[in-house]
């Protein structure tokens, strides 16, 4: 594998040859139905490592779809290791760790030889930006369908019995910040409500949630005296302090358009897909990090009937807007908590355009509980993520978020600690960065335990702790699918110093060492080991 043999993958289906070639797909001729049937062999595929067989089985290409003749559904393709690392054409996830961190220490060169050495990394910044191709250079604009089209025309899948009906469980969806022009590109579940309708669940804390929010502020400005419809007023009541007539965005209040434009891709190359998961900062667009990723701009192209660009490789392209003050009642959906998350009001996407290769490839997933396909993306995340929290928290060695947590639940972390009550101090550098503010429960290890032994952690964290004494509680935003939360996206969270407690921290007892063989002991053994014939 490695930089050096590959170059990006150019689109899905350069993707989908890569994963043939590397014996990591398996082509399904039986035929399956996308109702219940796809999500059942994906489940017992993801969970197939548990059964003595290879983690997260192969990636999965139906050929034979009940009720669609001639589709494809590819899932499954990010959902083990190998196939992540596959994805982003590195031998290690820490690779990718490495170029961001190679990246992050860029400093002045000095002299004629340093600025000769900086420039493979200045040609490397240059292949991040996305570039811009005409319709015709556009593999996704091959069909392009403006009326009596419909989104049940793709196999879009029923993951779970009890679902409130087919979503589309992978889609990559691009809306554009009123104010900075910035585009985001987000992954957002959207579930079928007809066939040229669907919903929209960006969770409130998330990028696309803030665009609408800055529309709406915009708009509630344009008519401050206006009708406020009781689903614009909910909606208000998530704006900051609903404080709309002293927004800045005074200008964005000639606009009188209700509307915010979204567009939603399915199936791209891995990169780009990927990118749309990434908890990137609202200000880096997920088409940069996507070109990092791959090494590889993003070719863009321009949207039929919206003022957006969508990845001109794409499978397939839905283009249309969210109303300012619609909502509407989504889910049940079964979760990648393992369990279902509730009936909730979201906001609804009405589709203007369907455009598509020929014979396009529909690209799903299935959540439920741990481990699925999201696990290994999951775990990708973590690994990208460490030198980037290391810029706040330098103190960080290691990071773990066990696949069971399911991400915003647990992360044990190991640091190196310098002073006293510094373990508080990164709990809450954690719960102020970026979507790390949704993790529940926070367990804080000294540097010399390996956080991604979860037995050893159980060893220390127990030991180590007077519960009373070493338990951090506060409160703040949850993550929206948990259900146990005092308040629906409100709620209480928990971080357990396990650290070695110092007498600057009022533990005055002596603290015993661990226990562990002496290394010339340990050698002497290890010369008569074979000897002894114990393996
Ligand atoms: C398979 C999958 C499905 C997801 N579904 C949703 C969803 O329905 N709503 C949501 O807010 N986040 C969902 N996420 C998480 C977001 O994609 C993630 O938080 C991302 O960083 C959001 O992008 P943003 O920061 O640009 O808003 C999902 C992630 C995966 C891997
Ligand atoms: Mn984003």
């Amino acid at each position: 594998m490695g930089r050096g043999t590959v170059l990006g993958y150019e689109d899905l289906r350069g993707w989908i040859k890569a994963l043939d070639k590397a014996g990591e797909l398996k082509h399904i001729l039986e035929p399956v139905d996308p109702i219940l049937e796809m999500a059942e062999i994906a489940d017992r595929v993801s969970k197939s490592g548990k059964r003595g067989g290879p983690a997260g089985g192969s990636a999965l290409l139906f050929e034979n779809v009940k009720g669609y003749p001639g589709s494809r559904v590819l899932m499954n393709q990010f959902g083990s290791e190998r196939r992540m690392k596959l994805a982003l054409e590195v031998d290690s996830l820490d690779d990718v760790a490495g170029r961001i961190e190679a990246l992050l220490q860029l400093k002045s060169p000095e002299g004629l030889l340093g600025k000769l050495k900086m420039l493979p990394m200045l040609a490397e910044v240059g292949r991040f930006f996305p570039r811009t191709v005409t319709a015709k250079d556009a593999p996704c604009k091959q069909v392009i369908l403006r009326e009596n089209f419909s989104v049940l025309d793709f196999p879009v899948l029923q993951c779970w019995p009890l679902d409130g009906g087919r979503f589309i469980t992978l889609p990559c969806v691009i809306t554009r910040d009123p104010r900075s022009g910035k585009r985001n590109l987000g992954m957002y579940r959207m579930q079928v409500y007809d066939h040229q309708t669907t919903g929209m669940h960006w969770q409130r804390q998330k990028v696309a949630a803030e665009h609408l929010r800055e529309r709406l502020r915009a708009a509630a400005v344009a008519d401050a005296s206006g009708d406020v419809t009781a689903a614009r007023v909910r909606v208000m009541a998530e704006t900051a302090g609903g404080t709309t007539a002293q927004n800045p965005v005074i200008a964005l209040a000639q606009n009188k358009d209700r509307r915010l434009e979204v567009a939603v891709v399915i199936g791209t190359d891995p990169a780009t897909t990927f990118s749309a998961i990434v908890p990137a900062p609202p200000e880096v667009e997920e088409f940069v990090i996507a070109g990092f990723l791959r090494q590889m701009p993003v070719d863009l192209v321009q949207c039929e009937t919206v003022d957006l660009q969508v990845p001109a490789n794409a499978e397939i392209v839905l283009e249309g807007y969210v109303e300012l003050d619609e909502l509407r009642m989504e889910g049940p959906f079964g979760d990648h908590t393992g369990f279902y998350t509730m009936e909730e009001e979201y906001p609804v996407f009405h589709i203007t355009c369907i455009t598509h290769r020929k014979d396009p490839v529909y690209a799903a997933t299935i959540v439920g509980k741990p481990p699925m396909e999201d696990a290994w993306m999951g775990k990708a995340v973590e690994r990208i993520f460490l030198p980037l929290m290391r810029l706040t928290l330098p103190e960080i060695v290691d990071i773990n978020l066990p696949v069971e947590g399911v991400f915003h639940n647990l992360m044990i972390v190991s640091i190196r600690k310098s002073y006293a009550g510094q373990a508080r101090k990164v709990m809450h550098g954690i719960w102020a960065l970026g979507q790390a503010m949704f993790t529940k429960c926070i367990l804080v290890v000294d540097e010399d335990c390996d956080v991604q032994d979860v037995g050893e952690v159980t060893l220390r964290v127990t030991n180590n702790i007077d519960p009373e004494r070493d338990i951090q509680f506060t409160m703040g935003p949850i993550d929206s699918l948990d259900h146990a939360s005092r308040l629906p996206n409100y709620g209480s969270k928990m971080g357990i110093d396990a650290t070695r407690k110092w007498k600057a921290e009022g533990f005055t007892r002596p603290w015993p060492q661990m226990i562990g063989m002496d290394p010339s002991t340990r050698a002497r053994v290890d010369a008569i080991w074979k000897k002894l014939g114990l393996d």
